[in-house]
């Protein structure tokens, strides 16, 4: 087991490792830019070392400072949290020549799966269902409208550097395809670098469902269910819940064994997600993240399984904790990311929090490192906290969840917390009935603040 790990993140993630890291018996490092100070994971942490401005770049994503500040601190391992440099596979291959660990999977897959193209190649080889398409890429030499028109409009341009909705085009005719792949290619080279785009048959109202894995890296893995992520506004997810309200036991057993015999048979080393598009019963895969994930508590709370620990474990070289029959969803549980943002405009609004006062009780979980007094800096996401909550039923939950909302203060700063009591009480969420375009759908309907 390793005897003292850098968390190389900030925030609640940065948090929640370093509690896993103390319920371990492991040291811990906190890494900070300036503008995090006075973090709550830098005051918790048993060392602090801080590597730069508040620039991501000249901070938590300069690897140099990142290798130096293990130098000085003498860890043994390196936890990157999410964003970030957590798929980032050179990151990883570059801590292993400084002999030090990366708690993630193993570099090979996580490049594998970062080019969208040939992570579909592989999970369609290992038996998974994905959406209809090109054969890989669509490049300038290829009949792009004849594969378009066998894979029949609307279809979907994608970038196979991008990913969580970077780099998509719909082309809903014939006429559109040849602007849809020029723009798509476009923006693929600037902002990834990579102009390489394939095509997709676009499904038009999916849910999002993802499949969480853990394996062990040599051939053992497991799921854990999955996580219905479909409230979704311009592809940052806003409410996730488990189970989905749209799959039976039935359904979830059917895709959850397919997805754990693939990551056996690559030997898929610690957590990671698979993310379907779920439409009239079938299963559709898009993308395979290779972290952990924002709503990874979710899980946490119908399995009993303490992923991140988990993952700190397998990367030391430990044991899955469960067979897959020991793995038993008890109850439903919701997670809502609350930001600091306007609840219509979702304009940032970052400052001293002024009041804070969480909600509790039974079943109800934040996952924060805010406090009181704190000032949430511009430089980052607006992410203030992570309201989670567990119940026997998904109504229980749904019950819970509305009084625990309706407890929360945050005064100093604007808040997403308006929405989600809204959300809560609306007959549509409240029926599990929505799909990926909803939220955005019924924020467009509602008055304009
Ligand atoms: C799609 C799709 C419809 N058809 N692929 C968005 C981000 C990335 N996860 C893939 N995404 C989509 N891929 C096909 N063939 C619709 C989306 C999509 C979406 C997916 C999940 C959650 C929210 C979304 C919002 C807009 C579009």
């Amino acid at each position: 087991m390793f005897d003292k790990i850098l968390i190389a993140n900030r925030g609640e993630i940065a948090l929640r490792i370093l509690r896993a890291c103390k319920e371990l018996g492991i040291a811990t490092v906190a890494v900070h830019s300036t503008a995090d100070a006075d973090a709550m994971h830098v005051r918790l942490a048993d060392e602090s070392v801080c590597i730069g401005p508040p620039p991501s770049k000249d901070s938590y994503l300069n690897i140099p400072a990142l290798l130096a500040a293990c130098e000085i601190t003498g860890a043994d391992a390196v936890h990157p949290g999410y964003g970030f440099l957590s798929e980032n596979a050179r990151f990883a291959e570059i801590l292993a020549e400084h002999n030090l660990d990366f708690i993630g999977p193993k570099a090979e897959h996580i490049r594998l799966m970062g080019d969208k193209i040939e992570a579909k190649k592989t999970a369609k080889k290992l038996g998974i269902p994905v959406v209809p398409g090109s054969d890989g890429g669509v490049g300038p030499e290829d009949d792009a409208m004849a594969i378009a028109q066998a894979i029949g409009f609307p279809v979907l341009v994608k970038a196979a550097s991008g990913g969580g909705g970077r780099g998509m085009k719909v082309a809903q005719t014939a006429d559109d395809l040849m602007l849809a792949l020029s723009t798509a290619a476009n923006e693929a080279k600037s902002a990834f670098g990579d102009a390489s785009v394939y095509l997709e048959k676009y499904l038009q109202k999916p849910r999002h469902i993802e499949i969480q894995v853990l394996g062990d890296g040599h051939g053992g893995a497991i799921h854990l269910g999955e996580r219905d992520c479909s409230l979704q506004r311009r592809h940052q997810k806003v409410w996730e819940e488990g189970p989905s309200p749209a799959l039976d036991a039935a359904a979830r057993a059917k895709i959850g064994a397919t997805v754990a015999k693939a990551m056996q048979e690559i030997k898929y080393l610690g957590v990671g997600t698979v993310e379907f598009l779920y439409e009239e019963g079938e299963f559709y895969f898009i993308e395979m993240n290779t972290r952990i994930q924002v709503e990874h508590p979710v899980t946490e709370m119908i399995t009993g399984i303490d992923l991140v620990l988990e993952q700190i474990r397998i990367a030391a070289g430990g044991d899955l904790p469960v067979t897959q029959d020991e793995v038993v969803i008890n109850g439903h549980s919701i997670e809502c990311r609350i930001n600091a943002e306007n609840p219509v405009t979702f304009r940032p609004s970052p400052g001293k929090i002024l009041q804070y006062h969480p909600p509790g009780g039974l079943g109800v979980r934040i996952d924060s490192a805010v406090y009181q007094g704190y000032v949430i800096p511009p430089y980052y996401d607006s992410l203030v906290g992570k309201l989670i909550v567990h119940g026997k039923t998904r109504a229980e939950c749904l019950m819970r969840l509305r009084r625990a909302l309706d407890e929360m203060v945050v005064e100093g700063i604007e808040t997403t917390l308006p929405l989600f009591r809204a959300l809560v009480r609306e007959p549509a969420i409240i029926d599990g009935d929505y799909h990926i375009h909803w939220l955005e759908q019924y924020l467009a309907g509602q008055p304009a603040g």
